[in-house]
């Protein structure tokens, strides 16, 4: 019985088929269309339509290449790596002039790892690090205004390392979430909870609440350790943080995002219960456009390299894929805090290379990406799908011995 119900099903599915491919009398038709034709279509080609806002990426509103500068105004002492500037915030503008918070840090020595460091010497390159502030007039030449959170005394939240760090303006008054570390980074994984400063000015002074506001999940849950690169906009009224989890454990870690939604920037903050609610990407990056919210999902995951999209900031969809993604991009966003109910999306802001020279000198550099991934501007030169790399840059990307030696071995076998 169940057999024949099975075959008939088949058979009309079949049919069905049949009789829906045999509607294309005409092949696809040469000429784009610009709305989904009606006829039957392949798996590709109508997610060609129903995934993207339009079927080219040159019209794909969220979809953009990334271009980047060199910035001016910051010194490294030569790169050698007692100097680091990372995980810059988003950038706001006030006081006539661009504002950005970042990791800062200035040891003696480049990170020696979790073993070999103590009080001075830095595990990582984010460890005994400050958060720094710099303004600018036009966005590539910056003045570091100096400190803006200090670490706290011990046993204060984060007087190990203060970091990671991004800006919220509510009801006039300003924000500071930053990720606290208590020991560290790499003694025992980077794990750490989110607290949070305040001021009336973006020039300080910052009160720090001495408080976790954004506390690790409970045993067993995805976020237990880490919760890294708070970064909150407001949305529908409210506070909405997203954040990243390193999960799963070593040796390869996973890594997702979660969103805490509150009401003041001091909490409560209420874990949303379908956290992750991205299922990649590392740093987080994302914007109000339309009436959702946007991410940069980069590097990590199977969605890496993506620009996602949900219409109501929780569920999110891949709304293009795209390349040289920038690394814990800070965007200067217009309308983060206005509550907007259409956001209009972002054309710049700054990024950091880690490792920027080898890794002995290990340390941060702070770098300004553009790209066009707003409605306000439509730059063709930003919606290419391709870009011409030198042979140069494929050879740099070569085997390693382990590779060689396996394509060796292979070889060997074959004769
Ligand atoms: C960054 C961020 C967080 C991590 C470390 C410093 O990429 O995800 O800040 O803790 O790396």
């Amino acid at each position: 019985m169940i057999l024949l119900v099975l075959i008939s099903c088949k058979k009309i599915q079949n049919e069905k088929e049949v009789t829906l491919s045999e509607t294309n009398t005409i092949g696809f038709p040469f000429k784009l269309p610009e709305k989904k034709p009606n006829r039957a279509m392949s798996k590709a080609s109508a997610r060609n339509y129903d995934a993207y806002s339009a079927p080219r990426p040159s019209q794909n509103e969220l979809y953009s290449q990334f271009k980047y500068t060199e910035l001016k105004g910051f010194d490294y002492n030569n790169d050698d790596g007692t100097i680091s500037r990372r995980d810059p915030s988003k950038v706001i503008f006030a006081n006539g002039k661009y504002y950005v918070w970042y990791t800062h840090r200035h040891t003696p020595t480049p990170p020696q790892g979790a073993e070999k460091s103590n009080d001075t010497i830095p595990s990582s390159d984010w460890d005994l690090a400050d958060i720094w502030y710099a303004t600018s007039e036009d966005g590539f030449t910056w003045q570091e205004q100096g400190v803006a959170v200090p670490r706290p005394p011990k046993p204060n939240v984060g007087w190990r390392s203060v970091t990671t760090t991004d800006i919220l303006e509510w009801e006039g008054k300003y924000y500071l979430y930053y990720q606290g570390f208590m020991e560290a980074s790499g003694k025992r994984g980077d794990d750490c909870p989110v607290a949070v400063s305040y001021a009336d000015s973006p020039d300080g002074p910052w009160t720090p609440h001495n408080k976790i506001v954004i506390p690790n999940g409970a045993e067993g849950e995805w976020d237990q350790y880490s919760i890294h690169d708070p970064y909150p906009l407001v949305y529908k009224g409210k506070i909405y943080l997203y954040y990243k989890s390193d999960f799963d454990g070593d040796p390869e870690l996973v890594r997702m995002q979660g969103l805490a939604i509150a009401d003041n920037p001091l909490g409560p903050f209420t874990k949303h219960p379908l956290n992750p609610v991205i299922n990649s990407g590392h740093e987080t990056t994302l914007f109000p456009f339309m009436e959702g919210i946007a991410a940069l999902v980069i590097r990590d995951g199977n969605e890496h390299n993506t620009v996602q999209y949900a219409a109501d900031g929780v569920n999110f969809d891949i709304a293009s894929i795209t390349y040289l993604m920038p690394n814990a991009a800070g965007p200067y966003i217009p309308d983060a805090f206005t509550n907007t109910d259409y956001g209009k999306g972002i054309t710049w802001g700054l990024s950091h290379f880690t490792n920027a020279t080898i890794w002995s000198q290990n340390h941060a550099i702070l770098a300004r990406f553009d790209c066009d991934l707003s409605l306000d501007i439509h730059d063709p030169d930003m919606k290419r799908a391709h870009e011409y790399y030198k042979p140069e840059f494929y050879f740099e990307h070569g085997l390693n011995e382990k590779q060689k030696n396996r394509i060796l071995k292979e070889n060997k076998n074959r004769e």
